[in-house]
């Protein structure tokens, strides 16, 4: 009798690179008989891309990770964790995106991620797409958390602070999620953590709405060089088992390792470090490691992608954030 909470197709049976391509060959919401009820997580893509203020083609980024997505094995090495033991997990299909307005697409992602599976226990992780569709998996977060006043906690990594207030003229766009969805209450910037952020910027006030308001800003070089380390590790203890959604934008990656991208920033994490950095939270935090609620990885541009690594990296980065919420279970069912 297995006690598999998702069942994956047997890749000593079955090839890997035969067959549809869903996330991590995760079974679709509808194939009930491969997922033990009720559902942990669903993913689901974001192919809108219209939110982007310099190079477009993100739209296309959910497709191209569930293609490189099928290399990805359920079993993680140093957390000695068998995911598909511990999560029910399943490939959603997409959100119906709204390819000419941004605010109306936001609004269509919280809708669709809403109303996956059971909305007291299922938690929605997007693959987007740019960085606009997040202010809608967040809206969608709250809500299935009971919309707690004061908003979420965020673990944002990205070259970029995403608060723009405004950008070409527009309040919306993957410059803003994170004003927005502060001005709406989804989201504390007291409980907010920016890791990896780089530049150059167009000014330093590009920063100071972030510093204005609380949010705790972890450079690239604080990380590499300085006391950065242990401010994250400062900030994961404070936040304990508080609900936390987290957002990884691909572009806090080094473009040497991820140049798949429509804003590369110079320098920043290489793909070991990023996938380090992940594994290393449950420690970080002196307990279970963070209590995410809902996720997302976005950014991801194949047309400038080389030989599929920046999605390749983008899978193995969701597969690290399914695998964080995994060891928080273990450690809690375990009582520690
Ligand atoms: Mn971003």
């Amino acid at each position: 009798m297995s006690t598999l909470k998702t069942i994956l197709p047997n890749a000593r049976v079955q090839p890997r690179f035969a067959g549809i391509s869903t996330f991590c060959r995760f079974p679709t919401i509808e194939e009930t008989d491969r997922f033990t009820a009720p559902l942990d997580w669903a993913i689901f893509g974001a192919p809108f891309d219209s939110g982007v203020t310099y190079r477009p083609g993100g739209r296309f980024g959910p497709r191209a990770v569930r293609e490189e997505s099928q290399y990805v094995k359920p079993y993680h090495i140093e957390h000695r964790l068998m995911l598909t033991e511990v999560l029910s997990m399943v490939d959603a299909g997409d959100a119906p995106v709204q390819p000419f307005n941004c605010e109306e697409n936001a609004a269509s992602v919280a809708e669709f991620a809403g109303s996956l599976g059971d909305a007291g226990h299922t938690k929605a992780f997007m693959v987007g797409g740019d960085h606009s569709n997040t202010l809608g998996n967040m809206r969608a977060t709250w809500g299935r958390v009971g919309k707690p006043v004061g908003g979420l906690a965020l673990i944002h990594f990205d070259s970029h602070v995403d608060t723009v207030d405004v950008t070409l003229g527009e309040k919306h766009s993957h410059a803003s999620p994170f004003i927005r969805a502060v001005e709406e209450g989804v989201l504390d910037p007291k409980r907010m953590l920016s890791i990896g952020v780089k530049g150059p910027l167009n000014t330093p006030d590009d920063l100071k709405y972030a510093e204005d308001h609380g949010v705790t800003l972890v450079t690239y070089e604080d990380w590499k060089y300085r006391d950065g380390v242990e401010r994250i590790a400062a900030f994961m203890r404070e936040l304990g088992g508080q609900e936390a959604y987290l957002t990884f934008d691909i572009d806090c990656v080094d473009p040497a390792f991820a140049p798949g991208t429509g804003t590369p920033s110079l320098g920043g994490f290489s793909s070991a470090e990023a996938l380090h950095l992940l594994r290393g939270l449950p420690e970080a935090s002196g307990g279970a490691g963070p209590n995410i609620v809902g996720a997302d990885v976005v950014e991801v541009l194949p047309d400038r992608d080389h030989a599929g690594i920046t999605a390749l990296l983008a899978a193995h980065v969701m597969f690290e954030i399914l695998c964080l919420d995994g060891v928080r279970r273990v450690r809690e069912s375990a009582g520690g």
